[in-house]
């Protein structure tokens, strides 16, 4: 328990060393809210990790938009640890930042730590993932997704094609699932969307369902042990994030089967990795999951620290890509 906390802790003080590096300017920490005494905004930012090619498109833009808004920015990583996210909101809280911003790794477990935000005076905005608390002021808004809708289009996208994925033609389309970190909103929710949709069609069914954590190697582990457990019946992977598809082509590969064909692949983000192994044809359908989220949280956080009306809840706008159309839109791809 002691060693536990004594890596906790040294974690941490890593991370607030990396994160001086990432402020820039004079400090406005310790203002006490409302901007620095030259209307500087200082920001604590809490990330999740850097467990993919999504998060880490997402932790550029919020740096870089904080250094366009002129908002001094405290970052720092939690390594996907939950303990970790709540001892960077303490160090922020006692630092006295104007807002404190974070992308919950998981929902539950926070009704504590941002009760102490809240009796420090310090706004909460959660970005890109939900919370799961009793009392919803201790945020002020959240700005993200829609993960059922992205679920429920992963899983339109195969009842569609319910029978082209039937690629053993047995009648019987046999999915099986990665899931993102266990507990995490963007895991609960997608899973929750995708079968809310494929429950319409008899045909399709999910054989086997198990966390990859959100990392391309947790994808591929996962995915050797599906293949071991049915070497000639998996029709389709429904991966939670691309990095997770992208394990799991190497394992489908590995086993001697082609991906994209033997094996059909849905998943969720559209980075570029991602959208390259669509264009190529190893991926069959991406649901569009934006992470370029920094701009809004800059904005958003000059409301909130100006004492202005923000809407609670605000919705990034996505799309889908087939492979022509992940082929078209690939040049152009910013993330
Ligand atoms: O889809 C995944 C990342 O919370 C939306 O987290 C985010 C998810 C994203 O690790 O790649």
């Amino acid at each position: 328990m002691v060693k536990k906390t004594l890596i906790a802790a040294s974690t941490l003080s890593l991370c607030a060393l990396t994160l001086s590096a990432c402020g820039g300017g004079d400090s406005a920490a310790g203002s006490g809210g409302n901007g620095g005494s030259d209307g500087t905004i200082t920001m604590g930012f809490a990330q999740v990790g850097a467990e993919s090619g999504w998060r880490t498109a997402n932790t550029d833009s919020i740096k870089q938009s904080a250094e366009d808004a002129g908002v001094e920015l405290q970052f720092s990583d939690a390594q996907q640890k939950q303990e970790n996210q709540i001892s960077a909101i303490r160090t922020y809280i006692q630092q006295k930042v104007d807002v404190i911003a974070f992308s919950p790794v998981v929902e539950t477990g926070w009704d504590a730590v941002l009760q102490e935000a809240k009796a420090a005076g310090i706004p909460v905005i959660l970005t890109d993932r939900a919370v799961d608390v009793q009392d919803d002021s201790l945020y002020v808004t959240f700005l993200g997704s829609d993960f059922v809708e992205e679920g429920q289009k992963a899983g339109q996208w195969l009842v569609d094609n319910a029978a082209e994925a039937d690629a053993d033609g047995d009648g019987d389309v046999n999915v099986v699932e990665l899931q993102g970190t266990t507990g995490a909103a963007p895991a609960i929710d997608r899973k929750e969307g995708f079968e809310e949709v494929i429950a319409d069609d008899d045909t399709i069914s999910i054989s086997q369902s198990q966390t990859g954590d959100f990392t391309r190697d947790g994808g591929k582990q996962v995915m050797e042990a599906f293949l071991q457990n049915e070497p000639e019946g998996i029709d389709v992977v429904y991966a939670h994030n691309d990095d997770m598809g992208l394990g799991a082509i190497e394992a489908i590969e590995a086993a001697g089967l082609t991906p994209g064909e033997d094996i059909k692949i849905i998943t969720v983000d559209a980075v570029k990795d991602g959208m390259q192994a669509l264009a190529d044809g190893k991926i069959n359908f991406i649901v569009e999951c934006n992470p370029l989220l920094g701009p809004q949280l800059m904005e958003l956080a000059e409301k909130v620290v100006a004492g202005e009306e923000v809407e609670s809840r605000v919705v990034t706008e996505e799309t889908t890509f087939t492979q022509e159309q992940a082929a078209e839109a690939l040049p152009d791809r910013q993330y």
